[in-house]
């Protein structure tokens, strides 16, 4: 009797946690990833010499002087997430991969970005590339953070508002600064689907600690 009872209890005990998970799994499932269904893109430009403070071996470190990169025009949800990795998966031709090096700094950063946001965007690769650069062009960077020779410490929202100035029509709901630790690491532009400027979405803000922040030299 006694083993009935406690094989019951177990019985119990595993179906309840089982539907414990399903209920935790569905509300953090993502929405699935459909090419096309998004609401906004995020232009995400990298500052060069830092991530090649920690990438000394990759193609865009090697002595180019790069200041700000093209990191992707990523599709995103107002609610907050993105879509990723959509079907049907692409290659790119050569002649989209020449393009693309136009844009990006590096073939292996244009084929994961294209892969992972571009397939997302509902645009066949060409017309996703060339969004990329209206996205680009569109953005005036400001004369302080063009490449330069020296280090700067600038707060994040002196970073914000350099480009507000450079760019009317910026609005402030409209840009976030990303840092790494103290260090600038990215600035994120949000863009209507028709790659006018608009306000971000849930999630995108500036993550940057209080206080000035390192703008390190480009090399
Ligand atoms: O922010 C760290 C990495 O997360 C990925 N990311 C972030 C925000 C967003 O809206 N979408 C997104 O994909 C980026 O990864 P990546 O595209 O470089 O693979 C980002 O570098």
């Amino acid at each position: 009797m006694k083993k009935i009872y406690a094989v019951t209890v177990l019985i119990l005990i595993t179906l309840g946690s089982i539907n414990l998970s399903t209920a935790r799994d569905s509300k953090n499932a993502r929405p699935e990833s459909v090419a096309g269904v998004f609401d906004y893109y995020l232009l995400t430009l990298s500052w060069s010499p830092t991530y090649c403070l920690t990438h000394e071996g990759d193609a865009q470190c090697s002595g180019k002087g790069y200041g700000f990169v093209l990191h992707g025009l990523w599709p995103q949800y107002i609610k907050g997430g993105w879509p990723q990795s959509c079907p049907p998966r692409v290659d790119l031709s050569a002649v989209e991969r020449a393009k693309g090096l136009t844009l990006f700094p590096t073939r292996k950063l244009l084929e994961h970005e294209w892969a992972k946001h571009g397939t997302c965007s509902g645009l066949d690769a060409m017309s996703y590339l060339e969004a990329a650069d209206t996205a680009v062009g569109a953005v005036r960077i400001p004369q302080k953070l063009q490449p330069f020779g020296d280090s700067y410490y600038f707060q994040a929202s002196e970073i914000m508002q350099m480009f507000r100035q450079s760019n009317p029509g910026l609005p402030a709901d409209g840009i976030a600064v990303i840092c790494n630790g103290p260090t600038l690491s990215e600035v994120r532009v949000c863009m209507s689907k028709d790659l006018e400027f608009a306000a971000c979405g849930k999630g995108v803000k500036t993550q940057c600690r209080a206080g000035d922040i390192r703008v390190p030299p480009s090399r």
